[in-house]
């Protein structure tokens, strides 16, 4: 028998998308089972070929589901992830809600598959989606030369805010573009946006936000400690250095961060190419005299992290500066789930 798969979120913004992979990649699954909130209750998704209709999430939806991809908010993921291993099914998370669980594996296939056999509240838990996309391309580095130190700084879609912050950028933009008199020709467009900003703190229309998240401590937004925190998790080195400013721009999907890494040994600039152009789930783009360079509008809607901008830092042979973008609701949620959701899957089909 095949194993039994549900979708928890399949109608949100990294719902469909993971709904559009298991369209896409090969068939290990029985049965795909859909399930939301009441408010999406009834709709029809296409999946695997397959118009399934959405099911109210109960206890009962989640009898004989073998895995079950979670992508709703952490209160929820913490409230039904519980219930779910209870009634047989292995969790895989995309909230915040179990990360730094030390009983929770944090799993990113490429880097640290074997973790997703050390679960023992039967969950296991997905990163956020600029750890993602960064830590694909500084882990192959690791192993090669030995990271130090990780200097950050992301530059995040508004799609990492869901369907809400997607919308809000474009309501935005539609409003000033037809202000060319007033706000948008100085740019400060905050009377055209008016006070309608989503799911944001400032307008984003013609803007930057050097916020992500929520504040904690000592001034650092919640996105920049997930950063720092999940890092070190996946990495397995608790004591890295890391620093991050995470700040939103008007994309619509593509997470890009800025990387300046700090090795233990000096760093060949060629040969840092060539162990990134063998990296799994990396791909190097990487010739700024003919115009190529990673941007969101060449990785949305594809698997890898492109990397490209990499150059050895002028003071210091032992660091790597280099610019990293991937789509935040591919690698960064919904294929990162899949992919560790088909690792367990093998594992329950394995004779
Ligand atoms: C953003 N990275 O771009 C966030 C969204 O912890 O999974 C994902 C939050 C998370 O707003």
């Amino acid at each position: 028998r095949l194993p039994t798969l549900a979708v928890l979120g399949a109608t949100g913004a990294v719902g469909t998308v993971m709904c559009e992979l298991l369209t896409g990649r090969r068939n290990v699954w029985g049965e795909i089972r859909l399930l939301a909130s009441e408010r999406s209750v009834g709709r029809k998704v296409r999946c695997r070929g397959e118009e399934l209709t959405v099911q109210a999430l109960t206890e009962d939806a989640l009898d004989g589901v073998d895995v079950a991809m979670f992508d709703v908010p952490d209160e929820v993921a913490r409230h039904w992830a519980p219930i779910a291993v209870r009634r047989g099914a292995i969790v895989v998370d995309n909230s915040a809600a179990f990360r730094m669980d030390r009983d929770v594996p944090l799993v990113v296939p490429e880097i640290n598959p074997e973790q997703v056999a050390n679960r023992p509240r039967g969950i296991v838990a997905s990163a956020n989606c600029t750890t993602l996309t960064m830590i694909i391309a500084v882990a192959p580095l690791h192993d090669e030369y030995g990271l130090r130190e990780l200097v950050l700084a992301s530059y995040q879609a508004v799609s990492g805010a869901g369907q809400a912050g997607a919308d809000t950028l474009h309501d935005q933009l539609a409003k000033v573009a037809g202000d060319r008199m007033l706000g948008a020709r100085t740019g400060d467009v905050r009377q055209a946006v008016g006070d309608d900003l989503g799911p944001f703190p400032a307008p984003l229309a013609l803007n930057v936000v050097p916020w992500a998240g929520s504040l904690t401590d000592g001034g650092w937004s919640s996105e920049e400690m997930k950063l720092r925190d999940e890092s070190r998790k996946i990495l397995g080195m608790p004591d890295l250095k890391i620093s991050a400013t995470c700040v939103r721009v008007p994309v619509l999907t593509g997470h890009s961060v800025a990387a300046h890494a700090v090795f233990a040994t000096e760093i060949d600039v060629e040969g840092a190419r060539e162990v990134l152009r063998n990296a799994p789930g990396v791909i190097v783009v990487d010739d700024p005299a003919a115009g190529e360079f990673p941007m969101p509008i060449d990785a949305v809607g594809t698997d890898p992290s492109w990397v490209g901008r990499i150059r050895r830092t002028l003071d210091d042979p032992r660091a790597l500066d280099f610019f990293v973008t991937g789509d935040n609701l591919r690698k960064g949620a919904a294929l990162n789930i899949v992919q560790v959701a088909e690792l367990l899957a093998e594992d329950l089909t394995r004779p």
